[in-house]
């Protein structure tokens, strides 16, 4: 146990820290933001002093008390917060973004608990003994993801202890506008047991604390210490509503510091502060030295030609990503596979997971309906070493994972520096033509697209779709991986279907996903580039192929893989040679893909280009009845016609 001098050490260092980040933000010093930690220091030296080696903090907005405690290096925290080089994460993260060794934090309410929730099931999947402790606020109880977070953390039984630091305020928000019944029972409504202290004292938080890692450590499972504590400065920066006299009160009665001084004998705590101070004078002075950090990174792209496989014999896409699935989780007990109704014998709503319960009933996970919470779950696990793949039942239910896609999972590499790796696939069908209606047959990968820091792969039977996913598994970087559903029983194309195409196959250097492309064998030189992926490049398949015997109109079919990040070489390749392009797509026309092929091809070609087109659903909800669907989906015809028209 940490003696008194040293808890008095920390409540102080973090205590100056914050009082100097404060003082110079108003003298222009930093800028962004800041969440400062004045009064509620005993919460993170208490929780963390009983710490071990190897265990992880997942920290929020409020994280520079907990990085501190963490044992975090204080010039490095000022120099992140100065934006440079020398920071925690170099500059790119910020006052809330910080990563070093097992700390962790995000500045999004509520979504770094599945995650949080998802490392202790990684290090109880390894028997590793080790924990995670995750702070957040009482505000943060507003948030859905949260209760995603609780329900599995406690029917998986994660070793994680939730420090609710309840200082009875959000930004300006008072808990009684925003918050019903009361915190501790909705933990316990989990089944978490969960301990409700009033204190500023760190000896008293230390010590529930103590039992409560205790507990963790010997019987497994979830703990919560809600802690009722106070807040001293403003929200961030100046934003402090609150009526003075209260929080003057708070500083008088609840600080840490004062609570904890007596226990001190007074030369030694003089000098403590005396030390504390040089530090951190000396701290923010080296920081304020320190260099800024340079914007050197640059995309490299080059192409390079490869023919595919030929064989005769060819499975369906479905069986094939199937396969896939199973032969990752043959070799490998770090992969892992979480999803909605994905244990056999149903197998998942559309069966790409059939079989994989009953192989690998350790490592196929059937999870409550929680798309977000599923998602982060598994970011966590895969920022500790696991590979997970998840599966969202439909396409549609992408909306859901928006926040942990964007801001979790695709940006902790690189907010972190380049110091972690989110090894995750997040599987889902899409589209329509199946009259499952509005809310069930939507293309919607366009939302994604352009996120950096996701690769969003869509197969098609061109290729081997399986191939696709097993290099997608083996990604140390996360993937968005779309699947047409009227792709599943399709065949895999090759051998006859493929008899009067010549196919060539374009590998990009920095991706596993293939450009193809696909002109009619024996033709002469194709005057138009069509552009489609997904399904949609079999329908346009089918229209070179009329367009060719019916119109003696010849086309050269160009077929991506991987729709983001975008690869415009082999697309700029063709339409260079054709001059005119048309982009198909079964998403929505407005602001699509189509809309970004023909904005590169209008910029790289200017006058040079003859004419460009785009074939898309209409800008209308997707209709269940089937001529209303084919009416607002586009097909054949439509790609027919529009070809038609530029040449
Ligand atoms: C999803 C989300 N919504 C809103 C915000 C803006 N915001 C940042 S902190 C905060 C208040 C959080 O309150 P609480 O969880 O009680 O933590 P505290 O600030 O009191 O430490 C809000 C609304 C955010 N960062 N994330």
């Amino acid at each position: 146990m940490t003696d008194s001098n040293d808890l008095y050490r920390q409540l102080y260092r973090i205590r100056r820290f914050e009082e100097t980040v404060l003082d110079n933000f108003s003298k222009g010093v930093f800028f962004g933001t800041t969440h400062t930690y004045l009064g509620q220091e005993a919460n993170a030296v208490g929780v963390l002093a009983h710490l071990q080696d190897g265990e992880i903090v997942f920290s929020n907005h409020r994280c520079h008390g907990h990085f501190l405690a963490y044992g975090g290096d204080m010039r490095a925290l000022f120099a992140e917060l100065m934006g440079k080089s020398t920071g925690v994460c170099g500059g790119r993260g910020g006052s809330q973004h910080l990563h070093w060794q097992n700390f962790y934090s995000n500045g999004v309410q509520g979504g770094i608990l599945p995650v949080a929730a998802g490392m202790a099931l990684a290090e109880k999947r390894r028997q590793s003994g080790k924990l995670v402790i995750a702070f957040l606020g009482d505000g943060t109880f507003g948030e859905g993801v949260l209760y995603e977070a609780l329900n599995m953390a406690s029917l998986w039984e994660a070793p994680i202890l939730f420090v609710v630091e309840d200082n009875r305020i959000a930004q300006t928000t008072p808990v009684e506008l925003a918050l019903a019944g009361s915190i501790t029972s909705r933990c316990m409504a989990f089944d978490i047991p969960a301990v409700e202290i009033d204190s500023s004292g760190v000896l008293e938080v230390s010590s529930h604390a103590e039992r409560l890692l205790d507990e963790i450590r010997l019987q497994g499972g979830p703990r919560a210490l809600v802690v009722h504590t106070c807040r001293f400065g403003p929200h961030s920066k100046g934003d402090d509503t609150r009526d003075p006299a209260v929080v003057a009160a708070f500083r008088r009665e609840r600080d840490p510091l004062m609570i904890h001084a007596p226990r001190l004998d007074p030369e030694a705590r003089a000098a403590i502060e005396a030390e504390v101070n040089l530090e951190v004078e000396t701290a923010f002075a080296q920081a304020m030295d320190d260099p800024w950090p340079v914007a050197d990174w640059q995309p490299s792209v080059q192409t390079t030609q490869h023919q595919p496989s030929t064989s005769s014999d060819q499975p369906s896409v479905l069986k094939s990503l199937n396969a896939a699935l199973h032969q990752a989780l043959s070799k490998d007990d770090g992969f892992v596979v979480l999803g909605e109704d994905i244990l056999d014998p149903y197998g998942g709503a559309f069966k790409v997971t059939q079989g994989l319960s009953e192989a690998f009933p350790e490592r196929v996970l059937t999870t409550p309906i929680s798309e977000a919470g599923i998602v982060g779950v598994a970011a966590g696990m895969a920022l500790r070493g696991l590979r997970p793949v998840v599966e969202i039942m439909f396409g549609d239910f992408v909306t859901l994972i928006a926040d942990q896609v964007i801001n979790h999972v695709a940006k902790f590499r690189w907010m972190y520096n380049d110091q972690v790796r989110v090894p995750l696939v997040i599987r889902t069908p899409m589209g329509g033509r199946r009259g499952y209606g509005p809310t069930h047959s939507q293309t919607l990968e366009k939302l994604f697209l352009g996120v950096p820091g996701l690769r969003v792969v869509a197969p098609t039977a061109l290729g081997a779709p399986g191939d696709l996913l097993a290099q997608a598994i083996i990604d140390d970087d996360p993937v968005l991986f779309v699947e047409n559903k009227l792709l599943y029983l399709q065949k895999l194309h090759h051998g006859d279907v493929l008899s009067d195409f010549e196919l060539h196959s374009h590998s990009v250097s920095g991706t596993y996903a293939p450009t193809y492309t696909l002109s009619m064998r024996g033709a002469p030189a194709p005057g138009l580039t069509i552009l489609a992926y997904g399904y949609m490049a079999e329908l346009a398949r089918q229209a070179v192929f009329q367009l060719a015997y019916e119109h003696e109109i010849f086309a050269e079919l160009v077929v991506p893989t991987q729709l983001s990040p975008f690869e415009n070489d082999p697309i700029s390749a063709s339409i260079g040679r054709t001059r005119r392009v048309l982009a198909v797509e079964e998403g929505t026309l407005t602001l699509g893909w189509g809309a970004e092929i023909l904005a590169r091809a209008s910029e790289e070609m200017g006058t040079n280009l003859l004419v460009s087109r785009r074939v898309a659903a209409r800008d209308l909800p997707i209709p269940a009845s089937g001529p209303l669907e084919q009416a607002v989906l586009p097909g054949v015809a439509d790609i027919v016609e529009a070809a038609r028209k530029m040449v």
